[in-house]
């Protein structure tokens, strides 16, 4: 019998969507612990003791932590299972890591901002990540080489990275009445998101613009009500 996997996050994250469609890519089973609003699990806590923060994969009960490492783990633990995610070429593969740090980098912070999670001027919030965008544009043009993903004929690495962020991408424009994923500025790149979420691998695990603003309220909710809480 395979050793139990289970995914300890929410739902609404992208760092815990981009594990789930790299499970399911894999074609491996797991269950989904979903975190309440607003408290952290002791399950969370104790197998995240330095950064207390989803998602944690646990395989057969040992935890890995931060999302680009657990999408690498899940590549090499179950070799044997579905497509490799990350290219088989070294230098390849350095370069699609380099990128997913880089869209954490420059994604994430702005994102907050654009739903009101965190201060800031939110145009200028919404300009960094067009800038992001349109750097990563080229990124997608580079790698792709012609072929619908970044990871080329199929989602890899890349695409989980930056696919994550979709349905943030939706709902920080509604939330901040300013355009985001841009058809105008990255046209290629707009239309590799509609290709990624209706991907089999990908479908309902990117949650949905107005699910999500929905879900931001909560989540503003519970930091007001508990000032220690950061989501
Ligand atoms: N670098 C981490 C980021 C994970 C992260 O920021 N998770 C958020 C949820 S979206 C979290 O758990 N935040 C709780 C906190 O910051 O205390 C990763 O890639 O896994």
């Amino acid at each position: 019998m395979s050793e139990p996997v289970v995914v300890v996050g929410g739902w609404a994250s992208p760092f815990v969507t981009r594990v789930c469609i790299a499970l399911r890519l894999k074609g491996v089973e797991y269950e989904f612990l979903q975190e309440a609003v607003g408290r952290k699990s002791e399950l969370l806590l104790r197998s995240n003791p330095v950064y207390r923060k989803m998602p944690v994969l646990l395989h057969a009960g040992r935890p890995v932590c931060e999302s680009l490492v657990i999408l690498q783990y899940v590549d090499e633990a179950f070799s044997a299972a579905g497509k490799p995610i990350l290219p088989a070429d070294p230098y390849r593969r350095a370069v699609h890591r380099f990128w997913a740090e880089y869209a954490d980098a420059k994604l994430h912070s702005p994102l907050r901002t654009l739903r009101g999670m965190v201060g800031g001027d939110k145009v200028d919030a919404a300009e960094q990540v067009s800038a992001a965008l349109r750097q990563l544009e080229e990124a997608f043009v580079e790698s792709s080489g012609g072929k619908p993903y970044f990871g080329g004929d199929d989602v890899g690495f890349l695409d989980i990275v930056v696919g994550s962020y979709i349905g943030w991408f939706g709902a920080a424009e509604r939330i901040a009445g300013l355009p985001v994923l841009d058809q105008a500025r990255t046209p290629r790149l707009a239309a590799w998101a509609v290709r990624f979420c209706a991907h089999e691998a990908v479908g309902e695990l990117v949650p949905d613009a107005a699910r999500l603003v929905e879900f931001g309220e909560v989540l503003r909710a519970a930091m007001a009500a508990n000032a220690s809480y950061r989501p």
